[in-house]
């Protein structure tokens, strides 16, 4: 044996001695197992011990009870999968990447989990998961696809896929108490429990579905907000829920008329609504039709208009809502009890929060995405009897970037530098450093996309919240927590807070530059560009549509001289891409006379978080009466399909002496979603822009 070889060797062995004199010099130190549980869409105004009037959530307050309450837990990015994103990472979105809703988490990056799971921590996730790329750190995954449904809902377990039948608090919960029954014994565990319930669109289980019946829920009383000193952003939001909620989808009233005489909104309502109410089983459905249909009959012989309509639509979104929370409540209680019941409470953190807030009719609104309170603001209880003693914690101020260091920190592995976050364990243990931040930083995304909400940025403290709108718009606005708690009253203009404005200035500036966060331009959308070539304005005729969904701007897309960026960021304002939805591209481009062809290209996009991926190839055939097609070749693709980014290929072909009137595109559609992927079986998507001939 050489040296080297010894050396290692005996290093190992020294390694194997060192781990349990490492385990018993921690002596009764057993590392704590981490129960993280996080509900979607759940407003801290829903939570009784948040002194919220609305509900009794007896589980939830519990948890409070025997734990540490935060006043002022505050999320990065009010949204979904970006909140997520920043749980796991413990970086801000535009360092994790996931911006917003619709890139595709770079599952390969550093995560808490990963980290824990090296430690010798056993990991799982189970329930909502939305970051499009399949979960990585976890020894076990049993997630659902994209938001899931309440209802019967399928569930993709360890890359394969299944439909339950049952409700889908109680199914995600089944399965938690399953794996930890079935856990390994001599690990600590790290169990992400994530909740579907309460988003969107609000379906309660049945046995709920007459509570809250004989009581008004009182409506808040900025429900009829006129936005008046607010920025274009608070007035130009689709979030509205006099107006921009569906009758059927969201409040469960079926259209009665026939369909000939819907309004678009309805046709959209009608559509969500039968996909929904078509999952039920024939007992859910009679549930159902028992408890809305008498209901729903009443409303409609009222006959209700305007601000009486609004208030009878806050009542149904409200109830449903609420309704959805009883049973996250009560699943809640039997996890609880379960870790009572096994003699795991002692020694199990137990979080509970929720991905942001949610607004419940304040400014007349649902959904989240603003920095105002109710979106901005996570309910967040930690519970963990071994080193926190019980308190509401209405001082510091924390971040859920801070979560993914505080696990590492409780389970003794080191903190990595490039983790944004601040370990928690201190303030839970009421030793809050002296340092501790007094205000926190926020920035939001998603514009444009669905309910409207313009991209900004803002700096919070305990008193103030200034926040500036940017990209379409730059506006300032700037409140006064503790004279206007409602934010109603924008003072940003006020020359009373004009020092005001400056200080949070310079603060908003030192955070941008402590986080780095300074360069907003890179997370634009690209826009379009206008191309000339020898096909722009020839009429296409396809083989099989494209969807309705993605029209690209209608049936000559392809030749229209618009060229689609490499992502999906144009929304409604400039639809570009054309998508077909399993079928392949076949399309006959009219040249209108006869000319000499010396390249033809044709843009593709692949988003596989998004479903869409390249053709495996696509062949270009030329024809003199339209009929008749002879190839001129084939382009194969050459990037890998599991590639995660977004990105476009030119599928580009250069001939010589090739004369034609018509030219055929043929791309070829992968048909379905591949085994690892969590759309697996699912209808895959091919998205192409510009067929360009020169
Ligand atoms: C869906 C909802 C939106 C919601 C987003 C994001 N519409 O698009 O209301 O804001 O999800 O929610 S729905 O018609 O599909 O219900 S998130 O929780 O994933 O961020
Ligand atoms: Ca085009």
């Amino acid at each position: 044996m050489d040296r080297r070889k010894f050396m290692q060797q005996a290093g190992q062995g020294a390694f194997l001695f060192a781990v349990p004199s490492l385990l018993q010099s921690c002596g009764s130190k057993k590392r704590p197992n981490i129960l993280y549980i996080m509900a979607d869409d759940h407003g801290y105004q829903a939570i009784s011990c948040y002194n919220g009037k609305l509900n009794q959530t007896p589980n939830i307050d519990r948890l409070a009870k025997d734990g540490v309450r935060f006043e002022n837990s505050f999320c990065t990015n009010s949204i979904c999968a970006p909140s997520r994103a920043v749980m796991l990472t413990g970086k801000f979105s535009h360092i994790n990447g996931q911006i917003d809703n619709r890139v595709t988490f770079d599952g390969s990056q550093q995560t808490f989990p990963k980290l824990l799971r090296k430690a010798g921590y056993q990991t799982a996730i189970i329930g909502k998961w939305h970051l499009k790329s399949s979960p990585t750190g976890f020894d076990y995954w049993h997630i659902l696809p994209g938001q899931g449904h309440y209802y019967n809902p399928e569930f993709i377990e360890m890359g394969e896929r299944k439909k339950h039948t049952g409700y889908v608090t109680d199914l995600i919960t089944d399965f938690s108490l399953d794996w930890l029954d079935n856990r390994d014994q001599k690990k600590p565990f790290c169990l992400l429990l994530h909740h579907k319930a309460s988003h969107r669109n609000w379906m309660p289980d049945a046995k709920h579905l007459s509570m809250y019946d004989d009581v008004e829920i009182p409506m808040p009383e900025t429900f009829f907000d006129d936005y008046a000193t607010r920025s274009e952003a608070a007035k130009t939001q689709e979030m509205e829920i006099g107006k921009y909620m569906y009758l059927a989808y969201d409040l469960k009233v079926p259209p009665v008329q026939p369909p000939e005489k819907d309004s678009p909104r309805e046709k959209t309502g009608r559509k969500y609504w039968q996909m929904i109410y078509g999952r039920l089983n024939k007992e859910q459905k009679k549930a159902w039709d028992a408890e809305y249909g008498p209901k729903n009959k009443k409303f409609r012989q009222a006959h209700l208009h305007g601000k009486e309509l609004a208030k009878w639509k806050f009542q149904r979104y409200i109830k449903d809502y609420l309704r959805c929370i009883a049973s996250l409540d009560e699943n809640i209680g039997r996890v609880l009890d379960y870790l009572d019941e096994h003699g795991l409470a002692e020694n199990t953190i137990v979080v509970y929060t929720s991905d942001q807030g949610f607004y419940l009719g304040e400014h007349g609104w649902f959904d989240k995405r603003f920095m105002y309170e109710e979106s901005l603001r996570m309910p967040l209880i930690f519970r963990y009897p071994k080193e926190i003693k019980p308190v509401v914690d209405e001082n510091d101020m924390v971040q859920n970037v801070d979560f993914a260091p505080t696990f590492l920190d409780y389970a003794g592995v080191k903190i990595p530098a490039d983790m944004q976050g601040r370990s928690l364990r201190p303030v839970l243990a009421g030793r809050t450093p002296d340092d501790w931040r007094k205000a926190i930083y926020y920035h939001y995304f998603e514009y444009p996309a669905v309910h409207m909400v313009k991209r900004h940025y803002g700096v919070r403290t305990k008193r103030y919240k200034l926040i500036h709108y940017y990209y379409d718009i730059d506006a300032w606005e700037l409140y006064d927590l503790q004279q206007d708690p409602h934010e109603l009253n924008n003072i940003y203009d006020n020359p009373k807070y004009a020092s005001v404005v400056k200080e949070l200035k310079e603060e908003l500036q030192k955070l941008r530059e402590k986080y780095k966060d300074t360069d907003v331009t890179r997370f634009l959308p690209k826009k379009s560009v206008a191309v000339n070539h020898k096909a722009e304005g020839c009429k296409v005729t396809l083989k099989h549509a494209y969807a309705a969904k993605y029209s690209g701007g209608g049936a000559n897309a392809l030749t229209d001289g618009v060229q689609a960026p490499g992502n999906l960021t144009t929304f409604n304002d400039n639809p570009v891409w054309q998508g077909f939805e399993q079928v392949d591209l076949d399309a006959v481009i009219d040249l209108k006379k006869e000319m000499e062809i010396n390249q033809v290209a044709t843009g593709f996009l692949q988003e596989i978080g998004s479903w869409i991926f390249l053709p495996p190839v696509v062949e270009y055939s030329v024809s003199q009466d339209g009929t008749h097609f002879t190839s001129i070749g084939r382009v194969k693709n050459e990037v890998p399909m599991k590639n995660p980014r977004t990105l476009k290929r030119n599928f580009k072909l250069s001939v010589k002496n090739v004369r034609a009137g018509y030219l055929r595109v043929h791309a070829k559609n992968i048909g379905i979603c591949p085994s690892w992927h969590p759309g697996a079986g699912g209808k895959a998507w091919l998205f192409a822009d510009e067929v360009v001939v020169r």
